[in-house]
């Protein structure tokens, strides 16, 4: 992350705010966009100031309409809702472009803890709340209105395609050293046939989705450690609800990230897995069509699948979006990942057990 905020006067004027009355300080472990922490020296005011990552989101525009428009509506239809949305500059705008670079600023949410990694399946079935609660508060919002702030963003046909795009044009050598992660990724084609079996289904609806469900992107209460509100919205955009699901699925399950190069420590935690779907089902779990609720176990497939293919694919590009810090980082996450697909699938029954167990609790209690 960038230490030093460039045309810091200019910045802070967009907002009203002077640079000798606030204290800057980098803030939060994101990779994408770069954040601060803004005290407003002598008072208990505090804000979150971010510039967005251009390189990944090449019309920041389209992420502030998006934020708006949910913002408005929730606003509008659950104003006791917390949804951070951005605070508009002095003129108005919902992000501020200083010199080439956008910026927002966002309230900043008192006596809030973010993770990076779970340490109880509690913070789980919260988490999944929280993302549950989103998806379903925006159920009857119209998706269509809202752009792509990355174009194919979670299409596993797109995703696949830029693997074999890759996997053309790749040098040799990245090649052979990747040559079993390529047979894996081939062999699990059959995740993406499945998907497009079903994709056009009248059942299967886009919904407005919050598209990066890891726990760094949910605030707890420091006291009470319940979930408060969902933050990085970034990726708010129509999608399918196999995305929020299966990626906490993705983050939550392994008490070891995408960036553990010991595979044999990637197992999965059943009782993790039974928290997500219970916490999710408890709001979306009358929302949820019957096609849809067939997909639940297949949401953490789909997802992990694509985050490998990803991985992989980058790796065979030359690590060029993900930032890495040793040469065969992505080929690791890719092997990393493939582990954690594997696990889903070795474990198939009792996780299919758990699905209809958490699903006829949540029928009766309805
Ligand atoms: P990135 O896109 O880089 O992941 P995030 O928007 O997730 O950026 O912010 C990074 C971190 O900053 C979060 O994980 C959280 O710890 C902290 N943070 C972001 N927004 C807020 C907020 N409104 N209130 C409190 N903390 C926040
Ligand atoms: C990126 O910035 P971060 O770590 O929240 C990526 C996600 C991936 C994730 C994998 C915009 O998210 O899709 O799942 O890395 N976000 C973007 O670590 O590409
Ligand atoms: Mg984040």
């Amino acid at each position: 992350m960038k230490m030093e905020i460039q045309n810091k006067e200019a910045v802070l004027n967009e907002y009203g705010l002077k640079a000798d009355t606030v204290i800057l300080k980098p803030f939060g472990t994101g990779h994408i966009n770069s954040t601060f922490l803004v005290s407003i020296k002598s008072t208990s005011q505090q804000f979150i100031l971010q510039s967005i990552n251009i390189n990944v989101f090449k019309k920041p525009d389209i992420i502030a309409q998006n934020v708006k428009l949910v913002g408005d509506y929730l606003a509008e239809h659950y104003p006791d809702y917390l949804f951070i949305g951005s605070i508009p500059t002095l003129s108005g705008k919902e992000m501020a472009l200083v010199e080439g670079v956008y910026w927002r600023l966002t309230q900043f949410v008192d006596n809030s803890i973010s993770f990076d990694t779970l340490s109880d399946p509690n913070q789980a079935y919260e988490a999944a709340l929280q993302f549950g609660r989103l998806n379903k508060l925006l159920s009857n919002f119209d998706a269509s209105q809202l752009k792509e702030t990355i174009p194919g963003f979670h299409d596993l046909g797109l995703r696949y395609q830029q693997f074999t795009d890759a996997l053309a044009s790749a040098p040799d050598d990245l090649k052979k050293h990747a040559e079993k992660e390529i047979n894996t990724a081939l062999h699990y084609r059959f995740i993406l046939d499945y998907f497009d079996s079903f994709k056009d289904s009248s059942e299967f609806p886009d919904r407005a989705m919050h598209h990066d469900t890891k726990i760094s992107n949910m605030l707890f209460d420091r006291d009470s450690l319940k979930g408060i509100c969902v933050i990085d919205l970034d990726t708010l955009m129509a999608g399918k609800f196999i995305s929020d699901l299966g990626d906490m699925m993705r983050t939550y399950l392994c008490a070891f990230s995408e960036n553990e190069p010991d595979i044999s420590k990637i197992t999965i935690r059943i009782e993790y897995f039974e928290a997500i779907v219970k916490g999710y089902l408890h709001e979306m779990g009358s929302i949820l069509s019957p096609v849809e609720r067939e997909l639940i176990l297949f949401s953490g497939k789909y997802l992990i699948y694509m985050q490998a293919i990803r991985f992989l694919s980058d790796y065979l590009n030359g690590s060029i979006y993900y930032p890495i810090s040793y040469p065969e980082q992505n080929l690791d996450r890719t092997k990393n990942q493939f582990k954690l697909l594997s696990e889903l699938f070795d474990n198939e029954k009792i996780l299919v057990d758990i699905v209809n167990k958490c699903l006829n609790e949540h029928d009766l209690d309805a």
